[in-house]
């Protein structure tokens, strides 16, 4: 799909500011916007399995539509789908357990299981229904708001597919790092592999922005952080632009979200990505010291504020957007993923008092 093939874009706030542009005021959106704390998408997954709505392009659309059309407010929408569709391309079986959250029936065990994995990833025939829901769901925004694709990192992959699902020690994974390295890099290679493809054909599908999680990175030790997940993550963000200039794609911005690896803002400040999106736990000032203006910062309000009063949001988000600045290199966003028991009223709230202080912030 060429730019041509779709409606022009009306909002593109969150774009210049991932480009270092001014803004009028700071754009917004919400990780995991799309989901449970929404009463439309509760009802939507009464009927239907979570990965057939993301297999469903009729329906991820949909969704993905859901917060953009209650909350005028957002600045962007992201495709709806999950980042464990890459173990399932690679042959993993992976079921999404209502309440509990993800669940591998056959996880990889020892270095051996590898040989349950594709050898080759058809990425294109394995994913395009994330590709057809990225071309439909850009069509349908009719230029509303830019879109963004999104992966898993790799390290946060490897750890999900030897787990089985989420963990609190991650021993198993780490298991493979300490005994098994060789094998563990193998893994991760092939991982970062079909990323880097998944991306690049996200993009062509019509994604104007692209956002890594490794949702796991700040389970790792500084050191090995460096060796198991920021080797890839570069190689993540090279490749990915090297391969959409020879494609002749549009090079679009691409975000890091390392949640808990506050120790590697100043290395990943010096990667290819041109936006930083930071956990709660890290104060704005020394963000924006540690990774020298030089990048665009993205976050980072607790995700349980949204809980608060309404005076305790406002006075929140004000304190963010004094702190971050407004008319600069920064995006509104929460410190990680919406929690589902939020009130989607106080969403509201935090979208309109986020315009509200950030215009006024700007202007200052
Ligand atoms: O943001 C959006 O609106 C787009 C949709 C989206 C995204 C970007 C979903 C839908 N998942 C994700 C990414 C994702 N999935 C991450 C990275 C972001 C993060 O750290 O939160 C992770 C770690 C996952 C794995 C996953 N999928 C979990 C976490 C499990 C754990 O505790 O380790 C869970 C609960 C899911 C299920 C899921 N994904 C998305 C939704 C709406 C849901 C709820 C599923 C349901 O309806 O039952």
């Amino acid at each position: 799909m060429g730019e041509t093939d779709f409606p022009p874009l009306k909002n593109d706030l969150i774009l210049r500011a991932a480009r270092g542009e001014p803004t009028e005021r700071a754009p917004v959106w919400i990780m995991r916007q799309a989901g449970r704390y929404l009463p439309e998408f509760r009802q939507l997954r009464e009927e239907h399995d979570f990965f057939t709505i993301c297999r469903t392009p009729s329906l991820a659309t949909l969704v993905t539509l859901q917060p953009i059309d209650r909350y005028p407010t957002l600045d962007a929408a992201i495709i709806f789908s999950d980042i464990l569709v890459i173990p399932q391309a690679l042959g993993l079986e992976v079921e999404m357990i209502p309440g509990k959250g993800p669940h591998f029936p056959s996880p990889l065990v020892t270095p051996a299981d590898m040989a349950r994995l594709k050898s080759f990833v058809d990425v294109e025939k394995e994913l395009s229904y994330v590709f057809e829901a990225i071309t439909m769901t850009r069509k349908a925004l009719n230029g509303r708001v830019p879109l963004l694709g999104f992966s898993g990192a790799p390290w946060t992959l490897m750890a999900y597919m030897i787990e089985g699902g989420g963990s609190n020690s991650l021993h198993k994974s780490k298991t493979w790092l300490y005994r098994y390295p060789v094998e563990s890099h193998e893994l991760l290679q092939k991982l970062t592999d079909v990323i880097v493809e998944y991306l690049v054909r996200q993009v062509k599908a019509g994604a104007q922005m692209l956002q890594i999680f490794e949702s796991w990175g700040g389970e790792l030790s500084p050191q090995d952080f460096s060796t198991y997940s920021l080797s890839y993550l570069t190689q993540i963000s090279t490749r990915v632009k090297s391969t959409l200039r020879t494609q002749s794609l549009p090079i679009v911005p691409m975000t890091i979200f390392c949640k808990g690896s506050w120790y590697a803002l100043p290395t990943l400040a010096n990667l290819s990505y041109d936006v930083i999106s930071l956990d709660w736990t890290i104060d704005p000032a020394h963000a924006k010291q540690a990774t020298g203006g030089g990048v665009t910062l993205q976050g980072n309000m607790d995700p349980s504020i949204l809980y608060g009063t309404e005076e305790k949001i406002r006075k929140t988000v004000t304190e963010m957007i004094e702190a971050f600045g407004s008319n600069k290199r920064y995006i509104v966003n929460l410190g990680h993923g919406i929690l589902p028991t939020v009130d989607p009223e106080n969403v509201k709230i935090f979208l309109e008092c986020v315009h509200e202080v950030g215009r006024e912030v700007a202007r200052r």
